[in-house]
């Protein structure tokens, strides 16, 4: 095929991706790439798929596609175990205080040991709450084994009973997940129902000495809440890979020792990388061969 990209590392204005992309019979986007009716329409009808470079694909409008007749693709299973270790790496470093440590010693503070210095809070043997148990959500709990943490999760649809058995996971209702978990981490996708799930209601129903993670999507979190639980201690960190705003950062949150912050890096690894851009070129491939692609999202075209 013939193909042209963008050889900046940086987003296109809007106006000119879609000037560049007219007359495409595919296209790869990013999640920063909002897929939608005005998409379609610069790309013009010859578009027969969009192929997301991300598992999550809240920047794309399935209903549009589908009146489009154009297919949508993810890249889901490639990252997963990926953005475990992620998760588990926020998880690990907010809870034991490594940013602030890091930055302590590095500004030459340190002068010698103190048994007071720097504590955080045990992982090991804690309560761990899942909220949205999919791919990513499961591998998380996994890994919690090794740690004999006890799991807990809430999703929209409980598991089986006897998968639940045989993981060890224990289903609870939002308000326990809350009131019970000591290392919350969010893996459930962003939509209109998720949008600011975790707010000053719910920060205020955690416990003191919790642990909030986000390899999600950043606007599940009220950022502005998060930035006053913080402050006032009412829970103890947070580690975040995603933002409200992306690429701006609440100003609260740059201030604050205990949120330990990175920039969008869930998936983060030259292998998983490379196996996003091959999972999004046999999206491509199967579609401009008139074929069913392996990770089509809107089944109403399957
Ligand atoms: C990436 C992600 O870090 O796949 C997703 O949905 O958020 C992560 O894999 C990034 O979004 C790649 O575009």
């Amino acid at each position: 095929h013939d193909f042209s990209f963008n050889p900046k590392d940086e987003r296109l204005p809007r106006e000119q991706l879609l000037e560049n992309i007219r007359g495409c019979d595919a296209v790869m986007s990013m999640m920063t790439d909002t897929v939608d009716a005005e998409f379609f329409e610069a790309v013009g009808p010859q578009l027969r798929v969009v192929s997301n470079f991300a598992v999550g694909f809240d920047n794309m409008d399935l209903e549009a596609a589908t009146r489009h007749g154009v297919y949508l693709t993810n890249t889901p299973d490639v990252l997963t175990e990926t953005t475990a270790d992620t998760a588990w790496a926020l998880l690990m470093a907010a809870g034991r205080r490594l940013g602030e440590a890091e930055r302590y010693l590095r500004s030459g503070q340190w002068r010698q040991f103190s048994p007071a210095l720097l504590l955080g809070v045990d992982v090991w043997g804690k309560t761990l709450g899942i909220f949205g148990y999919g791919r990513i959500g499961a591998a998380v709990a996994r890994r919690a084994q090794a740690f004999k943490m006890r799991v807990i999760y809430h999703k929209r649809d409980r598991l089986p009973e006897a998968e639940e058995n045989a993981l060890g996971l224990h289903y609870v209702d939002k308000a326990t997940l809350l009131r019970d978990s000591d290392f919350i981490s969010l893996h459930c996708p962003l939509t209109p129902d998720t949008r600011h799930a975790f707010g000053p209601e719910e920060f205020a129903q955690m416990r003191k000495n919790a642990v909030i993670v986000n390899t999600a999507r950043g606007p599940v979190i009220d950022e502005a809440a998060l930035v006053e639980a913080l402050q006032s201690r009412r829970i103890f960190a947070a580690g975040l890979d995603v933002y409200e705003e992306e690429p701006k950062i609440h100003p609260g949150l740059l201030e604050l020792e205990n949120a330990f912050l990175i920039p969008q890096l869930g998936s983060a690894t030259q292998d998983t990388r490379d196996r996003m851009a091959g999972a999004v070129m046999n999206n491509i491939e199967a579609a401009l061969q008139g074929k069913r692609p392996p990770n089509l999202l809107n089944e109403a075209l399957a």
